[in-house]
């Protein structure tokens, strides 16, 4: 099912394309370069609540105005372990060549290792290889959805330890001494965090699956057995493709996704030959309840 919504208005002109029934839409009608108009913005932010991912084309933006975009919707949040941009380190810098974190090739909500994980996050396409790279996100809301009532209340009664080492190993994160360094700062910085493992998203008020192979350790209230049989099966349902999109980057693409309300995983697949480089601005949330 696909609905095109054109939204119009005096100074904007939106087109919103749902790519499908849980998630993903591709928007037109947007400069990043420029500053949105208030109407504009609260249309972006209408859809983005209710696409939870949004893809834009043609974006050639630097990291300044990258920033300056990701700010219109919140503060800035700076990565504790991940390369930055000279000068600009509210943006995390994904290269292939540099440092090959291919990492996220693992189902993940952002840095739920803190009490506040973000509100979303703003990636640039800067280099992609000609095949491969795609990234996919999930709805944690479709997940949750089509689980039975009895689980849905038995999961929304129970927390969940998130640890931020669990996605950054001293082995991977600390094999210079002044990565080191960066690493032990992180780990004293960044202590494990509980959160829900059913999140109510605070302004749709929708219940949604919070919990993430990157960082979720531990179910809190289940014996250790039961805690990993429960989140692997969690894991491997918002995988199921019904819940996903599945994006081909091209360059200058952008996408902004709801980080409250979907996980993602960056597919491993363009071998050591190519040349992948993203940009990240991540846009600080609040405490999931
Ligand atoms: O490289 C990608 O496509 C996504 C990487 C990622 O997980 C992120 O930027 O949060
Ligand atoms: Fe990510």
């Amino acid at each position: 099912m696909n609905t095109q919504a054109n939204l119009l208005s005096k100074k904007s002109l939106l087109s919103i394309k749902q790519l499908s029934p849980n998630i993903g839409a591709v928007v037109q009608g947007i400069d990043f370069t420029q500053p949105l108009t208030n109407e504009t913005k609260q249309m972006l932010e209408q859809a983005l609540l209710t696409h939870q991912v949004l893809f834009f084309r043609n974006q050639a933006i630097n990291p300044k105005q990258q920033v300056a975009f990701a700010r219109q919707f919140g503060e800035l949040h700076i990565h504790p372990i991940y390369p930055q941009v000279d000068n600009q380190p509210e943006i995390i810098i994904l290269d292939n060549q540099k440092t090959d974190l291919r990492d996220n090739a693992i189902w993940h909500t952002d840095v739920t290792f803190v009490e506040t994980p973000p509100l979303g996050s703003v990636l640039a396409a800067k280099k992609v290889p000609e095949f491969g790279g795609d990234t996919l996100w999930s709805s944690g809301y479709a997940a949750f959805e089509a689980l039975s009532p009895f689980f849905q209340a038995l999961l929304e009664r129970l927390t969940a330890t998130h640890n931020m080492m669990q996605s950054f190993s001293r082995e991977r994160f600390g094999n210079t001494p002044e990565a080191l360094q960066k690493w032990q700062q992180a780990q004293l910085d960044n202590p494990c965090v509980v959160h829900p493992v059913i999140r109510t998203h605070p302004t749709t008020g929708k219940k949604l699956i919070f919990v993430n192979e990157g960082f979720t350790m531990k179910i809190n209230e289940l014996t250790d057995s039961e805690s990993k049989a429960i989140l692997s099966f969690l894991f491997q349902h918002i995988a199921q493709p019904e819940f996903t999109i599945r994006w081909h980057w091209q360059v200058n693409d952008i996408a902004f996704w709801d980080n409250r309300a979907t996980q993602h995983y960056a597919t491993n697949d363009y071998g050591s030959n190519t040349h992948r480089v993203m940009h990240r601005a991540t846009i600080n949330g609040d405490k999931p309840f």
